[in-house]
C-alpha cells in the first residue's frame, strides 16, 4: 500500500543497523550461533577445538567488518598504495593477535568463562601459518602488523601454501621432515574469494612479427592455470584499519590445455589440469640458497603474475592514464624473489596496454623498490636463461631489451671497462648462462635497501659496489625491527601489565618510544621484584613445556640460555655446543668447593635444518648426543642442562623468548645481514650475548656495551683471520672439545668427523676455532652477573627499555617516508 514500499537500502538498515556487538551475551551468542551452525557440533557438546574454530569465525565476522570499511575508505580516499610483493610470510597464529589488535581480548576471555572455557587454552588450538622460513619470513609479517597499526594503505601479496614449512620431528637425535597438513582443518582466518581470479600463463612461443616498436610483441602461451584469491584481513592496533593479505592459489583452468578434451581422453585431461594445484601445494624449505628449479620459477611468477593483474586492475578502475601509476602505486620487492613482477610490469604496459617502451620503461622506474635481506655472493638468485626461457619466453626477450638498453647507456658512463659491465650486466655469462636477479632488481629500482647500517655498508663496498659508484643516491638502509604487539602483548602479558603499569600508560603498544620511560625505574627496588616475578612466570611456562616434550625437569633457578633460530654454519650452533661441551668438561674436573660455585645453566637450542643441508643436520645430531650425555650424568645433577626445542616455530618462539635470561646471536661477524630474534628478546627483557654484527651494531648503541655480553672478531678482521688459514693459532680448549667429539666421547664417532674436519686444519670459515677464547669469556661474564641478580635485573630492564628502535613501527615509518612515498589513510571509528 502507499508509502510502505520500503528501499533495499532502507530494508538493509531495519535488519543490520550496526555492527556485531561486543557484550558478554553478543559474544556467547555469536559463538554458540558458529558452533551450530559453522561448526556443526551441537551447542551442548563441542570440544575445545570445536570452541577454537567458533570462537574464531566469531572474531573473523569482527575483522571482515573492519576489513570492509577499510577497502571502502581506501577506494573512496584513492591513496597512494603500497603492494608489499613477498614469497613468503610466517604469520604464526591469529587469534590472540586479532582479539588484541581489535581491542576486545577481555571481553572475550570474558564470555567464554562464562561458558566454561579459557582463551588461552583455545588459542593453543591453533595451528600456526607457516608459509616462510625464517627471518625474512617473519619480518615481512610483523611489517604487515605495524603496516596495519599505522593506518598505511597496504596491501601484501603471497602464494596460498598448502602446506607450510615442514614439521620437524626427532627420532633419535635425527631431523625428519613430516608435511605440515595445516589446511586440513580449515582455516578460519582467511576469505575464499572465488569470483577474484586471473589466468596465469606459462610456455609457448612469442610471434616474430612486431605490431610495430611501439605496440609490443605477441605472447602464445601454452598452458593457463588459474590464481584464485584468499584474502587474510590483517588488523591495526587501536585503530579501525585492518588491511589485506592476499594470498593466490593455483587452480585448474577451463583455458588450460583445450586439446585434450576434444580427443576424447577426459580422464587424463583431468589429472593433468588437477597438476596445476601443485604450483601452490609446497615451499621451498631451503632459506638462503637458491637452486634454479622450475617449480620455484612457476610459483614466483604465478604469484606475481596474479598480484600484478589485480593491482593493474584496481589501478585502472580509478584512472584514465598510466602516467598516473608511479602516484598511486609502490611495490616492493622482498628481496628478488618477486623481481619476475618487473618484466611482467613492462609486459603489460607494452604488449598488452600498448603505452610503448619508453613509456612503459619510465613507469617502472618510478615504482619499484628492493629490499636485500643478504650479505654472501651465493644467497644471489639467478636463474638460468633456459629455463626462463622455456617457462616465460616474453619475460626473458624484455629482460634482455632492458640489459641491452642499460649496457649501452653504461659503456656511455663508465666506458669500456669489460669487467665491471659484465659484473653489471643481468645477463650472466658462464658455464650456465643466467639472469642476475639482484642486478635486475637494482637497476629498476629507485631505491634499494639493506636491512641494517652494516649490512647496508657491505653492499655499497662489496656486493654491489659497482651499482653504488653509478647510483649512490639509490642506496638506503632501514634497520629491521618486530612488532611489540606479538612480541610484547601477545607473547608476555605478564609483561605487558607490568610495562604499562609502570609506564602508567598502554600508548607504548601503539608508539613505541614511551618504552625508554622505563630507564628512569631501572634501579627501582620495587619494580626488581615485580620483574623478576614476570620472569619467573615465563619461566616456568617453559619448564612445564619442556618437561612435557622430553620429560626433563629443569631448575628455575638456572640461568635459561636460549639459541633459537635456523641451523646454520655461520649461525654457529656448533660454537654453542662446544662451548657447553667446555662446561661440562670444566663441571666434571671441578672438586666439591669449586662446584658450589657454578651457575646452574639450562642451555636451549632449537632450529630447523633445511632437509638437504647435510651438516646442518649434523649439528642437530650431535646437539642431542651432547644432551643425552650430560643431562643423564647425575654427577652433574642441576649444574647444566641441554635441551633441544623441536620444531621451533612462531608459536614455540612466543612460549620460548619471554622465558629466556640470556639469548645467543653467535653469527661470524658480517654473515647476518640483520638478525630479527635479538630484537623478540631484548624487548622481553633478555640479555643478549652476541658478536658485532648485522643489527647488533645498533643495539649496542641504545643499550650499551656494559648491559650485553660481547665477543668474538669484528666485521673488518674477519677476512685477514681467515686468510691466516692453518697457521690460525687456536685455543688448546676448543682443540680438547673438538677431540672429545672426534674420539667418540659422545658417540657417533665417524658421522661427526666431518663437522670436525670443517672446523680444523685451516678449514675452519667461520672461524669458531678463532673466536673461541673471547666466546668463553663473555659466557664468564654472564656467569659473573648472574649471581648479583639486582645488577642483572637492572640490565634486563635496560635491555627492553632500549629495545624501542627496533619496533617494525619505526622501520615501517621509514620506508613510508623516505622509500614508498606513502601517507596514513585512516578508516574513521
Ligand atoms: N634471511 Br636471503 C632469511 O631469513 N632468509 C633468506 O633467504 C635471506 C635472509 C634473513 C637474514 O638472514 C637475517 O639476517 C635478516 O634479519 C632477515 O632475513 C630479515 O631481513
Amino acid at each position: 500500500s502507499f508509502g510502505e514500499k520500503k528501499s533495499k537500502v532502507e530494508r538493509i538498515f531495519e535488519l543490520m543497523d550496526g555492527f556485531l556487538k561486543n557484550d558478554p551475551t553478543s559474544l556467547q551468542n555469536d559463538i554458540l550461533h558458529h558452533v551450530e551452525y559453522t561448526v556443526a557440533r551441537s551447542r551442548f557438546s563441542f570440544d575445545d577445538f570445536e570452541a577454537y574454530q567458533a570462537l574464531a569465525h566469531s572474531v573473523r565476522d569482527r575483522l571482515i567488518e573492519r576489513w570492509h570499511d577499510t577497502q571502502m575508505h581506501f577506494k573512496r580516499k584513492d591513496p597512494k598504495r603500497i603492494y608489499f610483493l613477498s614469497l613468503e610470510f610466517l604469520m604464526g597464529r591469529s587469534l590472540s593477535n586479532s582479539v588484541i589488535n581489535l581491542g576486545i581480548r577481555d571481553q572475550f576471555a570474558d564470555a567464554l568463562s562464562q561458558l566454561g572455557f579459557e582463551l588461552e587454552v583455545l588459542a593453543e588450538q591453533e595451528g600456526d601459518a607457516a608459509l616462510g622460513n625464517g627471518g625474512l619470513a617473519r619480518l615481512s609479517a610483523c611489517q604487515m602488523d605495524s603496516l596495519a597499526t599505522l593506518d598505511y594503505p597496504a596491501v601484501g601479496y603471497d602464494y596460498a601454501n598448502q602446506y607450510g614449512l615442514f614439521r620437524q620431528v626427532i627420532l633419535d637425535g635425527f631431523q625428519h621432515e613430516h608435511l605440515d597438513f595445516w589446511l586440513n582443518f580449515g582455516n578460519p582466518w582467511e576469505i575464499e574469494r572465488v569470483h577474484v581470479t586471473y589466468p596465469v600463463k606459462f610456455y609457448g612461443t612469442v610471434t616474430d612479427e612486431l605490431l610495430n616498436e611501439e605496440n609490443g610483441k605477441v605472447w602464445v602461451p601454452k598452458r593457463t592455470v588459474e590464481a584464485v584469491a584468499y584474502d587474510n584481513p590483517i588488523p591495526g592496533y587501536g585503530t579501525r584499519n585492518t588491511i589485506n593479505l592476499r594470498l593466490w592459489a593455483a587452480k585448474p583452468s577451463d583455458q588450460h590445455n583445450m586439446e585434450s578434451y576434444n580427443t576424447g581422453d577426459y580422464i587424463n585431461a583431468v589429472v593433468e589440469r588437477q597438476r596445476a594445484e601443485n604450483i601452490s601445494s609446497i615451499l621451498y624449505p631451503d632459506d638462503r640458497s637458491y637452486q634454479g628449479k622450475e617449480l620455484r620459477l612457476k610459483q614466483q611468477y604465478f604469484f606475481v603474475s596474479a598480484s600484478v593483474q589485480d593491482i593493474i586492475r584496481r589501478f585502472k578502475d580509478a584512472h584514465s592514464t598510466f602516467d598516473d601509476f608511479p602516484e598511486k602505486v609502490a611495490l616492493h620487492l622482498n628481496d628478488t624473489h618477486p623481481s619476475l613482477a618487473i618484466a611482467e610490469v613492462m609486459r603489460v604496459l607494452v604488449d598488452e596496454e600498448h603505452l610503448g617502451w619508453n613509456r612503459a620503461w619510465n613507469i617502472i622506474c618510478n615504482v619499484f623498490t628492493f629490499t636485500t635481506h643478504t650479505v654472501s655472493p651465493e644467497g644471489l638468485e639467478k636463474i638460468p636463461v633456459d629455463l626462463l626461457g622455456s617457462l616465460l619466453p616474453r619475460h626473458l626477450q624484455i629482460i634482455y631489451d632492458i640489459n641491452f638498453k642499460f649496457v649501452e647507456e653504461l659503456k656511455k658512463r663508465i666506458g669500456l671497462d669489460y669487467n665491471r659491465l659484465a659484473r653489471m650486466s643481468i645477463v650472466e655469462e658462464g658455464a650456465v648462462k643466467s639472469i642476475q636477479m639482484a642486478n635486475l632488481s637494482i637497476l629498476c629500482s629507485h631505491t634499494v635497501n639493506g636491512v641494517s647500517r652494516v649490512h647496508s655498508k657491505l653492499l655499497t663496498t662489496k656486493l654491489f659496489k659497482d651499482f653504488y659508484e653509478l647510483w649512490p643516491e639509490k642506496f638506503q638502509y632501514k634497520t629491521n625491527g618486530v612488532t611489540q604487539r606479538r612480541w610484547i602483548v601477545v607473547s608476555n602479558p605478564s609483561l605487558c601489565a607490568l610495562i604499562s603499569k609502570w609506564l602508567g600508560t598502554e600508548d607504548w603498544i601503539r608508539d613505541i618510544d614511551h618504552l625508554i620511560g622505563l630507564r628512569e625505574h631501572a634501579a627501582n627496588g620495587e619494580l626488581h621484584q615485580e620483574w623478576k616475578m614476570v620472569k619467573k612466570v615465563n619461566k616456568i611456562r617453559l619448564a612445564e613445556y619442556i618437561e612435557a616434550m622430553s620429560g626433563l625437569k629443569v631448575s628455575l633457578d638456572a640461568m635459561f640460555d636460549v639459541q633459537t633460530k635456523r641451523i646454520h654454519e655461520y649461525k654457529r650452533q656448533l660454537l654453542n655446543i662446544l662451548g657447553i661441551i667446555h662446561r661440562y668438561d670444566c663441571i666434571k674436573n671441578m672438586d666439591k668447593n669449586d662446584r658450589i660455585k657454578v651457575v646452574p645453566r639450562v642451555c636451549i637450542i632449537g632450529g630447523k635444518a633445511a632437509p638437504g643441508y647435510e651438516t646442518a643436520k649434523k649439528i642437530i645430531k650431535l646437539c642431542h648426543a651432547v644432551a643425552e650425555k650430560i643431562n643423564n650424568d647425575s654427577d652433574i645433577g642441576d649444574l647444566l642442562k641441554l635441551v633441544f626445542i623441536p620444531d621451533y616455530n612462531v608459536s614455540v618462539a612466543e612460549l620460548v623468548i619471554p622465558g629466556a635470561d640470556i639469548s645467543q646471536h653467535l653469527s661470524t661477524a658480517g654473515h647476518e645481514a640483520s638478525g630479527t630474534g635479538s630484537m623478540k628478546f631484548l624487548m622481553n627483557g633478555c640479555l643478549l650475548l652476541a658478536t658485532v654484527d648485522g643489527s647488533t651494531v645498533e643495539i649496542i648503541e641504545e643499550i650499551g656495551e656494559d648491559n650485553m655480553f660481547l665477543f668474538g672478531a669484528k666485521v673488518h678482521e674477519v677476512s685477514a683471520l681467515r686468510e691466516k688459514g692453518p697457521a690460525l693459532k687456536v685455543p688448546l680448549q676448543f682443540s680438547r672439545v673438538v677431540r672429545m667429539v672426534r674420539d667418540g666421547y659422545f658417540g657417533f664417532k665417524d658421522y661427526f668427523k666431518s663437522l670436525c674436519d670443517n672446523i680444523e686444519g685451516g678449514q675452519d670459515y667461520y672461524l669458531l676455532g678463532a673466536d673461541f677464547t673471547s666466546y668463553l669469556e663473555a659466557q664468564a661474564a654472564a656467569d659473573k652477573a648472574y649471581v648479583d641478580q639486582e645488577r642483572w635485573t637492572e640490565m634486563s630492564i635496560l635491555s627492553t627499555a632500549g629495545s624501542g628502535r627496533f619496533s617494525s613501527d619505526r622501520t615501517v615509518e621509514e620506508y613510508a617516508q623516505k622509500t614508498w612515498g606513502i601517507q596514513p589513510c585512516r578508516c574513521p571509528f
